[in-house]
């Protein structure tokens, strides 16, 4: 019977056979060691309500990876769930009148089903949703023993507030400075937050990167940079105030931080943020400089924009001693200060500074250069600053040290003159969890007049965010409203007292989902003590744009936990594949406002010439002519998105998953083409007939005595599985072990089959086959495997070994040479010795003819490829 391949009545048939059986449930045997276990975890979705292609790539990853470990031996976990809250839900809320508890639940029903379709060999026993109050109950509790160990506090905090809608927005809200409802320009605005002390474990946050090789160095270094340790001196300058500006009570110390105490010497002003505390004191009774600090409140400096920034400042009239030389100069405010990094205070050296050179250039301040380079007499800082290190000068009595000697001196007699000393300075700031939504987890805190913020009992956990709410249009968190959820009672003294109406960032749940799932859900604890033997995840799948904040976050979590005794490692993610992005074509039309409209790829027709290059692209439904555009990552914007519903449709999806995989590898973007989804279909229909042709009886009565052309099959088929073993496992290259398989069936279709031999031989090529793509196409390698004669669940067969003795080579072809010229081809036994070779290759009567005995000067032997013959 040699049915066609039709994956639509297939792919749910086997769907079906995998859940009579519960095949993805994971039991862990209680003797089973950490060795024996794979966790593989995909990061969990936002239920959007969609799939899109980036998803199929994601999740088709994490599924062959899973299905690879589990015919290796593993026991496998492999979960999924969902990040539920979030502000997309509270968006729809307003947009269409649905609640977001029930557009989040229709969007998770919808993209399970599709998760299904795909096949995902997922645990769903264990799934989660971050909504659910038996999940973030665990966020609370946790949460709250932060509290009890002092991890936690409150502080105001910089906010982005919308003056008409009077609400805070988040930064998603604000497009181009303004509110995304009224347009009205964005203010900041202090209000009090909640705080988790991330910088009491910057420093080992920063160590540990070390621990993770398995990482991509992209990632580590893009958490380095964030985490951002710098090394330096903490010191300070003594204010003077000749023209009084000052009232008696402020602080006349000003403390700066700075990486290069060895430029000292080369100070000529100094610059403090506009919301520096001796701004603030000189602000009631200078007019511009009040004007300066709110033009500095508008804009929103980050650091990157630092660089680009125009240098503005005003002078304040105060002076500060030079802690070594005595001198005084100038204080200026300055926009380039960062207010919340360091100090908020800089020693400006104009000479070894480029925005300190930029701010001194602008405003006519003297540049001094104190460090030159070794091999000249001074450094040129005419065009802009000097930032070498260097050698000192002008700098008496530092004068000849290096920067490096001049680090260790300068820092010595500062801190001798009880000035300053040494400081680790890091650029991380502690994470605020407080959002002004209502989509989110409560925070577990109630506020009385008498007693200040009090934790909720853990008896009262969780608390539950209500349900039924009503959202006005200015988009605000219904909770600030909500009587019913604010009042309470404290539970220290029993008095009236209200609760927070924040919301937790939603970077909190996904911190620690991870170890939820490998402790099943269980009701009376956040982690269980068996969570160890899976954790840490020993393959995390996901985009990169998660790189820096996700990752740390998780990380800071990870050694919270830790640190309560809920895990027992150091890390969550011991290796982490970061996938790349999907590509596709964009098309689009000029329209008369100067503005794009794009069309998406499936409403376009293309007229190709005959070398396949595109003539004209056309909109189907009025042929009317469209640009073609550049290669974009998908997205919405440009309108390029496939849907891979679609795909599925057509495909199925082992074509959908086939494709993914066989495109790009992994880590890199992969194009979206229609002809190259057509391929993998096609070699699918392939495969399939390559079976279905093969009638297993006909391998019965074979014996093991091979003739070389069957040696030569084996050999190939052997050394696809060595092959694509270390390409899935070590390299993470599906595309060339796929490649290779796709290769091998090339191999099997030229091959002449008479005896039971040569059946025998194909078969073998066939179940290897099989075996080999059975974890990226699993359904079709399903019903094939039965075909073969087996009626077992392929997904728990052994991944296939490699015959070591079918590799071994019994002929190889030598070219021989004669001073360099071919002058014959001789077949040998590659395992004799060299000699052999070349006693067979003198026997040979095509080679005799031009080797006169003993006039062979030399004779090179390239071992495998080549005999030359020198002759005189
Ligand atoms: C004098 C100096 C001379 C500096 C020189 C640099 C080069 P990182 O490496 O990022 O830690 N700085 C300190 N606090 C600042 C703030 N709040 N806003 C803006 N800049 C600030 O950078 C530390 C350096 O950045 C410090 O060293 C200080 O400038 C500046 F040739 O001090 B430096
Ligand atoms: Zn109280």
């Amino acid at each position: 019977m040699t049915a066609h391949y039709n994956p639509h009545a297939l792919e749910p048939e086997i769907q079906n056979r995998w859940a009579d059986v519960d095949a993805f449930r994971t039991e862990l045997p209680a003797d089973a060691k950490v060795e024996d276990t794979f966790y593989c975890l995909s990061m969990f979705p936002y239920p959007s309500g969609y799939l899109h292609v980036g998803h199929a790539r994601n999740y088709t990853i994490g599924d062959v990876i899973s299905r690879f470990q589990r015919m290796l031996g593993k026991h496998v976990l492999h979960p999924m769930g969902w990040d539920a809250f979030g502000l997309p839900a509270e968006n729809a809320a307003l947009k269409n009148g649905v609640s977001p508890a029930a557009w989040t639940k229709e969007n998770i029903t919808y993209m399970r089903a599709q998760f299904k379709r795909l096949g995902f060999s997922f645990d769903w026993s264990r799934e989660l949703a971050t909504c659910h109050p038996d999940y973030y109950r665990w966020e609370q509790w946790f949460f709250l023993k932060l509290y009890e160990k002092g991890l936690v506090y409150r502080k105001n905090a910089v906010v982005n507030w919308d003056p008409v809608d009077q609400t805070v927005l988040a930064n998603e809200q604000v497009v181009d400075g303004k509110g995304w409802r009224s347009g009205a320009p964005v203010e900041r605005r202090e209000i009090p937050q909640w705080f988790l002390k991330i910088t009491d474990y910057a420093e080992e946050l920063l160590a540990s990167l070390d621990e993770l090789p398995e990482w991509p160095e992209q990632v580590r270094a893009m958490q380095r940079h964030w985490i951002g340790k710098s090394r330096g001196v903490a010191l300070q300058f003594d204010v003077i105030d000749p023209q009084h500006l000052l009232t008696e009570q402020t602080d006349t110390s000003l403390q700066v931080f700075t990486t290069r105490p060895d430029t000292l010497m080369g100070v000529t002003y100094l610059a403090i943020a506009a919301q520096h505390p001796l701004s603030t004191a000189l602000a009631p009774n200078n007019a511009a400089l009040r004007l300066f600090i709110e033009d500095c409140r508008h804009i929103r400096v980050s650091e990157a924009d630092i660089a680009t920034l125009d240098k503005a400042g005003i002078d304040t009239g105060l002076k500060a001693i030079h802690p070594l030389s005595g001198e005084a100069v100038p204080i200026w405010v300055a926009n380039f200060v960062l207010s919340d990094y360091g100090t908020g205070a800089v020693m400006s050296v104009p000479a070894h500074d480029q925005r300190d050179w930029e701010f001194a250039h602008t405003y006519g301040l003297p540049i001094k250069a104190v460090i030159r380079p070794t091999d000249a007499e001074a450094a040129d800082v005419s065009q802009g600053a000097f930032t070498d290190l260097g050698v000192l000068y002008h700098s008496a009595p530092y004068d000849g040290l290096t920067s490096e000697a001049a680090f260790e001196q300068i820092s010595h007699d500062l801190k001798q003159a009880n000035k300053g000393e040494q400081h680790t300075q890091f650029r991380i700031r502690d994470w605020s969890v407080s959002r002004q939504r209502y989509w989110g987890t409560p925070i577990p805190i109630i506020y009385c007049e008498t007693c200040g913020s009090v934790p909720v009992p853990e008896s009262d956990l969780p608390v539950q965010l209500p349900q039924s709410v009503t959202f006005d249009d200015t988009g605000s968190s219904p909770l600030k409203r909500l009587d019913a959820f604010i009042n309470t009672d404290c539970p220290q003294c029993g008095k009236p007292a209200h609760r927070e109406t924040d919301t937790f960032d939603t970077f909190m749940e996904s911190s620690w989902y991870y170890a939820r799932f490998a402790s099943n859900n269980n009701p009376h604890t956040m982690v269980t003590p068996d969570a160890n033997t899976w954790l840490p995840v020993d393959q995390y799948v996901g985009g990169i744009e998660h790189a820096v904040l996700h990752l740390l976050y998780a990380r800071f979590f990870h050694k919270l936990m830790r640190d309560l005794g809920l895990v027992s490692s150091n890390e969550p993610f011991k290796r982490l594949l970061c996938q790349g992005m999907v590509l596709a074509e964009t098309y689009y039309q000029d329209l008369e406002n100067g503005g794009k409209k794009y069309f998406n790829p499936a409403e376009i027709d293309i007229e190709r010439d005959q070398k396949g290059r595109i003539i004209r692209a056309s909109h189907r439904a009025d042929g009317s002519t469209v640009v073609c555009g550049p290669i974009e990552k998908m997205s919405k914007s440009k309108n390029n998105g496939v849907d891979p519903q679609q795909l599925i449709d057509t495909y199925g999806a082992d074509t959908v998953r086939l494709f993914s995989m066989f495109a790009a590898p992994p880590d890199q973007s992969l194009e979206w083409s229609d002809s190259g989804v057509e391929g993998s279909f096609r070699f699918l229909k392939k495969l399939w007939r390559l079976v279905m042709e093969h009638d297993p009886k006909a391998a019965q009565t074979a014996t093991k005595t091979w003739t070389s052309t069957q040696q030569d099959v084996r050999r190939k088929i052997h050394h696809t599985i060595a092959k694509t073993t270390d390409d899935i496992s070590r390299r993470y290259r599906f595309n060339t072990a796929i490649a290779a398989i796709m290769e091998l069936s090339n191999t099997l279709q030229k091959m002449v089959r008479t005896t039971p031999e040569d059946h025998a031989v194909y078969e073998e090529g066939l179940r290897s086959s099989v075996l080999l793509l059975a974890p990226i196409t699993p359904h079709i390698c399903q019903r094939l495997w039965e075909h073969l004669g087996e009626t077992s669940l392929l997904l728990d067969q052994a991944w296939p070994k490699v015959d070591e003795q079918a590799l071994v080579q019994s002929e190889i072809t030598l070219v021989v040479q004669v001073n360099g010229k071919l002058r014959g081809k001789i077949l040998v036994n590659p395992n004799d010795e060299q000699s052999v070779w070349v006693a067979a290759a003198t026997a040979e009567p095509s080679i005799q003819k031009f080797i006169h005995a003993g006039q062979i000067r030399k004779t090179i032997v390239v071992p495998g490829k080549l005999i030359n013959f020198v002759v005189t």
